[in-house]
C-alpha cells in the first residue's frame, strides 16, 4: 500500500508481522499471540502483529519514567516547539495518513481527512497553550506572606483509544500531553494499529531532528485486554485516558482507582437531538442526516434519539426517509461516498439484533437496516441506515448501539423533552433545534441538557477542538481536548512563601 510507504509505516516490521512495541530507542515484536487486522472496506487483510504482552510492558515503563525525566524539565515552549514541528509533518502527510485511517476504520475520505485536521488543529492549540501553563497568584492571610500554584508536568500518560477515531482521540491527548511534560504510551484499538504506526513514525521522524527531546516521549504497544488492565494497573501512569464502550472503562477506571490513579474516560453516548415546532427544519434535517448517518453512526457524538415534537415528527421522518435514500453507500475511497462499512461483522450483528428487539418493543422500523450487496466491495459489511419509530423509555433507546440506527420519539411540551433527553445513563451530546430564545436558554441551562455537549442549531457530532469534549455519567466525566483540558496532564503545587522575619501560623494558631 503506496500510503504505508510513504510514511515509512511498511519498515517497521519483521517479516510479515508489525512491531507491537515501539518506543523510539526500541523496536520489538509482541510476544503474545499473533492477530491479524482487516479492513472493513472488504475484508482484506491489511497487517498482521503478535499482542505485546503485560511482561513486555516492565521494560517500557522503565524507558517511560527515563524519558519523564528528561522531558519535564525541557521548557515548556520547546516541548511545544516539538508539537508544532508534529503538526508540520502531519500536515504533509494528511493525505496518506487519511488514507490509513479510510483504510482501518472506513470512513470516507473527506471525514478521515477531518480527523487527520483534528490532529493538527489541536497541535497549533497546544502549540500556544505551551505558553500559557500557567497557575494563581494567591493573597496570604499571614504578614509577610504570598502564595501561588505552579503546574508541573505529571507523568507517563497511558491513552488506551477506539477504532472510531484512531489518530484524533490520541493527538488530543499526546499534543496537550507532551507540552505538558508527559511521556505518552498509546495503546491502540487492535481494530487500527496501523493508524498508531503511522502516528508514531511522524513523530519519531520529528524527533529525530531534535535531540533533546527523549525519543520514548512517543511509545506505542500493540496488544490485547491483559495488556489494558496491565498498563491500568501499574504504578507507572499516574493518568489512564481511556475512550471506548462503557463496559471498558468501568474495568478501566476500577483497576485505576485501586491505586488511587487518575483516569480520564470518554466512553459512551446516546445523543439525542430535540426537534422544537419552530425549528429550521431545513437546517434541522441536514444536522440529523450527517449526525446519524455520518460515520456509519459509529461516532461516539452520532445522533441516536431524535426526539420531534409532535406537530412537526411525521413530516420530517419523511423528509429524513427521503434524504437516507439518496445517500451514496459503499467503498469509502471512492469519491462521492457518503456512508463507509461498519467496522466488523460483529457490529452488523448488533445492529440486526438491536433492530429486532426495538421490533419486539413496539417500535417499528420505517426506513433501512438492512445489509447493502449491490454495488459495494464483498466481504465489508455495509448497511442502510435505519430510522425506527419507538416509544422514548423502550428499553432498547437507552442503550448505545454503534451502528447507524435513528431512534425517532416524540414530546408534545418541551418540559417532556428535556426528561426524555435526560433519561438515559449516557451523557455525551445532545442538541436542540429551535428558534424560540427560551427553549434554548433553558436547554443551555442548570435544568436542561445534563450532557457535557449542548448544542443549538447544530448537531450532537463533529465537535471542534477548541471546546473541552467529553460527556456526564456514563461517559465517564472526562474532558478532553480544548478549554483546560491540560489540566488533566499535570499535577498542581501549592507554593506559600514568607519573605518576612516571624513565623505566623494560619487561622492565627499560637503554638508557644
Ligand atoms: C469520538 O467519536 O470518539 O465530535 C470522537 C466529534 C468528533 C470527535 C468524536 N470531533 O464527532
Amino acid at each position: 500500500l503506496a500510503c504505508l510507504e510513504t510514511l515509512g509505516v511498511n519498515s517497521l516490521k519483521q517479516g510479515d508481522t508489525f512491531y507491537s512495541v515501539l518506543t523510539g530507542n526500541t523496536v520489538a515484536l509482541g510476544e503474545g499471540d499473533a492477530f491479524t487486522a482487516h479492513s472493513p472496506i472488504d475484508g482484506a487483510q491489511l497487517s498482521q502483529f503478535n499482542n505485546a504482552t503485560p511482561a513486555q510492558l516492565d521494560a517500557v515503563n522503565a524507558q517511560l519514567q527515563e524519558a519523564f525525566k528528561v522531558l519535564r524539565v525541557i521548557p515548556a515552549p520547546r516541548r511545544g516547539e516539538l508539537v508544532r514541528r508534529i503538526g508540520e509533518e502531519a500536515r504533509k502527510y494528511k493525505t496518506e495518513l487519511a488514507e490509513v485511517i479510510a483504510l482501518e476504520a472506513g470512513k470516507i475520505m473527506p471525514e478521515a481527512l477531518g480527523e487527520v485536521q483534528e490532529w493538527i488543529d489541536v497541535c497549533d492549540f497546544a502549540v500556544g497553550q505551551s505558553r500559557m501553563l500557567h497557575g494563581l497568584s494567591i493573597v496570604s492571610e499571614r504578614p509577610g506572606h504570598r502564595m501561588m500554584e505552579q503546574w508541573h508536568p505529571l507523568g507517563p500518560v497511558a491513552v488506551i483509544t477506539a477504532f472510531n477515531f484512531p489518530m484524533a482521540v490520541w493527538a488530543w491527548n499526546a499534543m496537550l500531553g507532551l507540552v505538558c511534560g508527559d511521556p505518552i504510551l498509546l495503546k491502540p484499538s487492535e481494530k487500527a494499529p496501523l493508524c498508531a504506526l503511522a502516528m508514531y513514525q511522524i513523530a519519531q521522524n520529528v524527533i529525530a531532528d531534535m535531540p533533546d527531546i527523549p525519543k520514548a516521549a512517543v511509545s506505542v504497544m500493540i496488544g490485547g485486554r491483559d495488556l489494558g488492565e496491565a498498563i491500568a494497573a501499574s504504578e507507572v501512569f499516574p493518568l489512564v485516558s481511556a475512550t471506548g464502550s462503557t463496559a471498558m472503562g468501568k474495568a478501566v477506571a476500577q483497576t485505576v482507582a485501586k491505586r488511587l490513579g487518575r483516569s480520564l474516560l470518554e466512553l459512551g453516548g446516546n445523543n439525542a437531538m430535540i426537534v422544537s415546532p419552530t425549528a429550521d427544519l431545513d437546517l434541522a434535517l441536514r444536522a440529523i442526516v450527517f449526525a446519524a448517518a455520518g460515520t456509519a453512526g459509529q461516532r461516539c457524538t452520532t445522533l441516536r434519539r431524535l426526539i420531534a415534537h409532535e406537530s412537526v415528527v411525521d413530516g420530517l421522518v419523511e423528509r429524513v426517509a427521503k434524504a437516507y435514500g439518496t445517500l451514496r453507500i459503499g467503498n469509502p475511497l471512492e469519491e462521492g461516498k457518503l456512508v463507509g462499512p461498519l467496522i466488523y461483522e460483529g457490529s452488523f450483528n448488533r445492529m440486526q439484533a438491536a433492530l429486532e428487539a426495538a421490533k419486539a418493543q413496539g417500535g417499528e422500523v420505517v426506513f433501512g437496516g438492512e445489509r447493502v450487496t449491490e454495488g459495494v466491495p464483498a466481504g465489508g459489511f455495509y448497511v442502510r441506515p435505519a430510522i425506527v419509530r419507538i416509544a422514548h423509555d423502550a428499553p432498547i433507546v437507552h442503550e448505545e448501539t454503534f451502528a447507524p440506527i435513528l431512534y425517532v420519539l416524540t414530546y408534545s411540551d418541551f418540559e417532556q423533552a428535556l426528561a426524555i433527553q435526560n433519561e438515559v445513563p449516557q451523557g455525551l451530546s445532545s442538541a436542540v433545534f429551535t428558534e424560540s430564545m427560551r427553549e434554548a436558554e433553558l436547554f443551555m441551562s442548570p435544568a436542561g441538557s445534563d450532557c457535557g455537549i449542548a448544542n443549538v442549531n447544530i448537531g450532537t457530532s463533529g465537535a471542534e477542538i477548541g471546546g473541552a469534549f467529553g460527556g456526564e455519567k456514563e461517559t465517564g466525566g472526562g474532558r478532553e481536548s480544548g478549554s483546560d483540558a491540560w489540566r488533566n496532564y499535570m499535577r498542581r503545587t501549592t507554593n506559600t512563601i514568607n519573605y518576612g522575619g516571624d513565623l505566623p501560623l494560619a487561622q492565627g494558631i499560637v503554638f508557644e
